[in-house]
């Protein structure tokens, strides 16, 4: 317990969960950069542990449980990144050789290094699609005829929310006739929910049905959700098993991981609902945005916790100069910013926000 003469004695920074390099900055560059709160780091501190390579720490279980039950899954395990999680699936997945199907702009192609080639020696076949989506056509299409020149189609990766679409979110019923499709061309599914309970708190649906059907799924803690560290990788009991193996390899077996475990099932337990928060900043700045003249924002596009803003310009001067102005946004495009609310940024964070814009614009315009 944090008390008494041990307590005076904690820095600040443990009390508070601030005292960051870039506190009193609104950042929106993403939500991984939440820091965990008072109570997520008494749950860590006071987190039960043991070793969880020998699959002894109780702490990692009980996240791992409660993390397969609420996608559906069987079983699941817990990885330090998204970016782990999505390799290890796709090397548990596939073989050397194989063809992978994800959509052209997705996370596991665009920002993974390269690792469905460099890892598991597959074939990433990019599908276009429409604001992150594709349709069981699409992917009918994509698929070819096995014939001595082809690969094996293998593998089909979905991502939800869909992040350089701008948090698009795919459907229940968009997700079922892909999956169903991709069973009947004899290929297995792979979701990336990195955010996938942003998906589901705005749809009203729980994460358990827009993960059905499919044969594996990986969402994050360390994202809006508010932990720290780690992402779960959900499936079969048996495929899990192997995938532990993957895991291994890969250097990511952990040892008293209860300790960031502790923070995932803090952040599941508190911080799926308040998601909705985030996702009515979004459209709120985007409201705000799309009447300040040189940028270019769509408020109906916001589904979720991001906004794209096109911008007179390169991104890249007009994220420094917002930075001047105290305001955090990453270039997710040549002309264009993304935006990303979350559990630290309140509405007075996101006024600031557009206020740094319009002095922004304003200048250029100047
Ligand atoms: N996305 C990060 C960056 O890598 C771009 C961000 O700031 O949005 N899948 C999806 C859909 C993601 O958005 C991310 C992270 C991951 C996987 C990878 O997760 P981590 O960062 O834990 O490896």
């Amino acid at each position: 317990m944090w008390r008494g003469a041990g307590e005076r004695r904690r820095p600040a920074h443990f009390s508070s969960g601030g005292m960051g390099l870039l506190d009193g900055l609104v950042d929106l560059r993403s939500d991984t950069v939440t820091r965990p709160s008072p109570e997520m780091r008494r749950a860590m501190a006071e987190a039960e542990v043991g070793d969880d390579v020998y699959g002894e720490d109780p702490t990692v279980r009980a996240l791992e449980e409660t993390g397969a039950a609420l996608v559906g899954q069987e079983a699941a395990l817990f990885v330090p990144s998204g970016t782990m999680g999505n390799q290890v699936a796709v090397l548990t997945h596939t073989q050397r050789g194989d063809e992978v199907f994800c959509e052209a702009e997705s996370h596991i192609y665009y920002y993974e290094v390269g690792d469905i080639a460099a890892l598991a020696g597959a074939q990433p076949r990019p599908i276009p699609g429409s604001r992150g989506r594709f349709t069981a056509a699409d992917l009918r299409r994509a698929v070819r005829e096995p014939n001595i020149h082809f690969p094996r189609p293998r593998l089909v990766c979905l991502e939800n929310t869909h992040n350089r679409a701008g948090g698009t979110v795919w459907r229940p019923e968009e997700v079922d006739a892909v999956v169903a499709a991709a069973h009947e061309l004899g290929l297995v599914v792979h979701l990336d929910g990195a955010r996938l309970f942003n998906a589901a708190v705005a749809l009203g649906v729980p994460a358990e049905r827009l993960a059905r059907g499919v044969d594996s799924v990986m969402f994050c803690l360390s994202k809006g959700l508010g932990a720290p560290v780690g992402s779960l990788l959900c499936g079969p009991a048996d495929w899990i098993e192997r995938a532990r193996k993957e895991r291994k390899r890969l250097g990511g077996g952990m040892r008293q991981a209860g300790i960031l475990a502790a923070a995932g099932l803090y952040a599941l337990r508190h911080n799926v609902e308040r998601l909705a928060e985030d996702h009515a900043n979004a459209r709120w700045l985007a409201g705000q945005l799309a009447r300040i003249e040189g940028l270019r924002v769509d408020p109906g596009s916001v589904e979720t916790n991001m906004v794209l803003v096109g911008v007179p310009g390169p991104a890249a001067a007009f994220s420094q100069a917002l930075k001047e102005r105290g305001v955090l946004a990453n270039p997710s495009g040549p002309e264009t910013l993304r935006l990303v609310t979350h559990l630290d940024v309140d509405r007075a964070g996101c006024e600031r926000a557009v206020e740094a814009f319009r002095s922004v614009t304003r200048e250029l315009a100047a």
